[in-house]
């Protein structure tokens, strides 16, 4: 078996400890093949470029690490990346701004970034490129003479072909994909959204086997939905730290019932309207206010982007708001964290959360509803609140899934989880569990790989 190559922006940190999640399961996927190269950004910004990458070997696994420069890391990854594929994946065309110029270094870094890739490859290697960083690195990598297996998993959604033609590059990406053999993506909507996409503004024929020939090649697409490290979360929920976290929690909210959301600060997430729906619970459920607390864990990301800040403003306002509305001396219906926590606290507090809150306006897939699952107390679980939009929706279909723009159905299904009886929340969360445990992040990564493993190149 050959050696398994990860390409991926970001990399886990040689030599560091890893807390867990994706980090976790492609270094293990490394490791299983009997090693291999984890290549990416090293995340070093410099004034002028770096010819090559640095190499850290960890076992047998080597890390392969390229710096940009500023000019690339604003036009790859500030502006193209985050400012127009991220919005646009996310059904958020108003908010992308496509600059002729980012798309140009996009291309730049993809090409620069599958030279120095298609160094290290060996012949009986198998790549596997990761998310939307990387969409034309597949193009790169055989355009430098690579003709063996390559995949693609992309870990945000693909949107329905009406908005991904927004892009003005949309043909040079579709050709870009093209040269993957393999695309995984996280549900069976986005790969339908591809599909669809391909024979619609490409000619494509999607074959017996459910394989596309497109652009003279023959690719499969398919998904493959992430999962978590379910064990692992319900071991740290019921370890040291978890318990110490949830009882020093659970003394200060007393006799309260709490909801817990865990979002990155992030339009897509969907926490203005989470916020303003837990608020008109609130308003229309008088007897609830003494008995329910909120607590949102939000930790900043993409700070230098305007968009990011105007949604911190109008957050920290609407929270502010109601809670000058409904605190009182002793009481705060929510409490809003803007930074991070350790894993083992925020597994503690899911344990101890009556209601788990996801409700993402988009997401690719959406792990914290899985984790919240998984560490549940299988005798007293809470009850899971999801958006029908989270990719996790399609294998987490007994949580209560709502539309997150219906701020009185939210509500109402806050208010439904809060009340649930015992015997129907044990119900729903026995089949959300086995779902989140059979179908972890293991199995994942294996089912990606082999896969993979099956598709060459034709
Ligand atoms: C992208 C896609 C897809 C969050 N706050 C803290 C913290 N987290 C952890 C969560 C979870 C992860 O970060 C976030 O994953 P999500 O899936 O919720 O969302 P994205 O970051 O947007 O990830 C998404 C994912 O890729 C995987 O394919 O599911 O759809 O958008 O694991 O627990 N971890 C710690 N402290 C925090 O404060 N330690």
């Amino acid at each position: 078996m050959g050696r398994l190559i990860i390409a991926s922006n970001r990399t886990a940190t040689p030599g560091v400890p890893r807390a867990g999640g994706l980090a976790v399961a492609l270094k293990d996927a490394l490791d299983e093949r009997g090693g291999g190269v984890w290549f990416g950004w090293s995340g070093e910004i410099l004034d002028r470029e770096t010819r090559g990458v640095r190499l850290f070997a960890e076992g047998n696994v080597d890390f392969a690490l390229a710096d940009l420069t500023q000019e690339e890391h604003e036009g790859y990854y500030l502006g193209y990346a985050n400012d127009a594929l991220w919005p646009v994946f996310h059904y958020r065309v108003d908010l992308a701004r496509f600059d002729e110029g980012a798309f140009e270094v996009y291309e730049s870094v993809n090409r620069r970034f599958g030279r120095l890739l298609s160094q290290l490859l060996r012949p009986e290697d198998v790549v596997w490129v990761h998310d939307y960083h990387f969409l034309l690195l597949g193009r790169e990598l055989r355009h430098n003479g690579w003709r063996g297996p390559i995949g693609f998993f992309l870990h945000v959604p693909f949107p329905a072909p009406e908005v991904f033609t927004a892009l003005p590059h949309h043909y040079r990406l579709a050709h870009g994909l093209a040269e993957f053999d393999l695309l995984g993506f996280q549900t069976k909507r986005d790969t339908a959204n591809f599909r669809r996409y391909m024979v619609e503004h490409h000619g494509a024929a999607v074959l017996e086997d459910g394989r596309i020939r497109v652009f003279g090649r023959t690719i499969r697409a398919e998904a493959f939905p992430i999962g978590t490290d379910a064990e692992d979360i319900a071991a740290l929920a019921m370890g040291v730290q978890g318990v110490a976290s949830a009882q020093r929690l659970g003394r200060i909210i007393e006799n309260r019932a709490l909801v817990v959301g865990v979002d990155r600060l992030d339009y897509s997430k969907g926490l203005l309207q989470k916020v303003q729906a837990f608020g008109r619970m609130l308003d229309d459920n008088e007897e609830m206010r003494e008995r329910v607390t909120f607590l949102q864990i939000a930790p900043p990301s993409r700070e230098t982007v305007e968009t990011y800040q105007d949604l911190r403003d109008q957050l920290d306002r609407l929270v502010g708001r109601i809670n000058s509305d409904y605190s009182d001396i002793d009481t705060t219906p929510i409490r809003y964290l803007a930074r991070g926590y350790p894993r083992e606290v925020l597994a503690g507090i899911y344990r101890l959360a009556r209601a788990g809150l996801v409700t993402p306006l988009y997401d690719g897939m959406n792990l914290v509803a899985k984790e919240y699952v998984a560490a549940q107390d299988p005798e007293d679980p809470g009850v899971l609140v999801l958006s029908e939009f989270a990719g996790a929706a399609e294998q987490l279909s007994t949580a209560l899934l709502v539309n997150p723009h219906d701020t009185a159905g939210v509500a109402a299904n806050i208010r439904r989880a809060l009340e649930m009886p015992l015997d129907e929340r044990k119900e729903r969360w026995q089949v959300l569990h086995e779902a989140v445990t059979r179908e972890d992040i293991a199995w994942w990564r294996r089912r990606f790989l082999d896969a993979l493993d099956e598709a060459r190149p034709a």
